[in-house]
């Protein structure tokens, strides 16, 4: 969930900060697995692979409670990659995406008294970003902007959150954003985790394709799902010939694990109408013998 406070904020700025959402051990546990692959050291880095942690991150509850708001009931994982940084990386200084980009998957709508957002990211920080460290930057409210215009990395109103390790950043891809080059001696190292609601995808969905069968949780599975409307899966029946009804799936998916419970339920009905079918058409035939002899 999100407080109102939290609402506000985000509503206000496209981006909103959580402390301490990993912890000390977690951090080390992460630059491990990554140092240990020899995985990072590039601008942008694939680590998704390398262990089924990143698993457990991406389905982590409290980032998925504020996602929920944020994307809705049947929000989906789009993809993730981390980022590296030193003082000596040649980083270009850039601002991209804002409203209504890529094809509106980039949007930020408040309706019917509910945030709607397209892509939103979860960034984690792996070290601290002290103030004109760089790294992360964006123009604050620009996911709202009504003017086609793209600053400069240099516009003034560009800021350039400050994070201690183990902070989550997150923000919504209508937001105009993008990165400073790196200042600080300590290096930047962040992952980044994408998401979506549930009918929408923004990297081809084959890259989630490797990770489904790893998923160990019914709410990882949930989140690895290609995109569809959620409730629209492939338990949509229609050989009977009727007009499939859309209520097939009508509990959310997650974070509870009533997904599971109506997904077995749905199958045991399935397969006790399936049987009473079976039982009725021998029952026929059994009464045509017995009238017809
Ligand atoms: O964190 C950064 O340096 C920029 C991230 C970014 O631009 C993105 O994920 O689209």
């Amino acid at each position: 969930m999100m407080t109102t406070e939290e609402m506000y904020e985000f509503d206000l700025n496209g981006y909103i900060v959580y402390r301490n959402v990993l912890s000390p051990e977690e951090i080390d546990k992460i630059n491990t697995i990554i140092d240990s692959a020899e995985a990072g050291g590039k601008r942008k880095f694939s680590f998704f692979h390398l262990d089924p942690y990143f698993l457990d991150l991406m389905a982590h509850p409290q980032t998925l409670a504020v996602l929920k708001v944020m994307l809705g009931d049947w929000l989906r994982f789009d993809h993730a990659f981390g980022m590296e940084m030193s003082n000596t990386s040649r980083i270009p200084e850039d601002l991209h995406a804002g409203p209504l980009q890529e094809q509106l998957a980039f949007f930020y709508q408040w309706s019917q008294n509910q945030m709607r957002n397209g892509l939103v990211k979860v960034i984690y920080a792996l070290n601290d970003v002290n103030p004109g460290d760089g790294g992360f930057i964006c123009v604050p409210g620009s996911h709202k902007a009504n003017v086609k215009y793209m600053p400069k990395p240099d516009f003034p109103l560009v800021v350039n959150p400050t994070l201690k390790a183990g902070d989550m950043l997150i923000f919504t891809e209508a937001l105009v954003h993008g990165s400073k080059p790196w200042k600080a001696e300590q290096r930047r190292r962040v992952l980044i985790y994408s998401y979506a609601p549930g009918c929408l995808v923004w990297m081809n969905n084959d890259w989630c394709e490797p990770y489904r069968s790893l998923a160990s949780t019914p709410v990882q599975k949930e989140l690895l799902r290609p995109p569809h409307v959620g409730y629209c899966d492939q338990n949509f029946d229609i050989s009977d010939g009727r007009f499939p009804r859309a209520s097939i799936r009508s509990s959310v998916p997650f974070p509870k694990d009533e997904v599971v419970h109506s997904r077995e339920v749905e199958d045991v009905y399935k397969k006790t109408r399936h049987s009473a079918r079976l039982l009725l058409n021998g029952l026929q035939e059994l009464r045509k013998l017995i009238f017809s002899s």
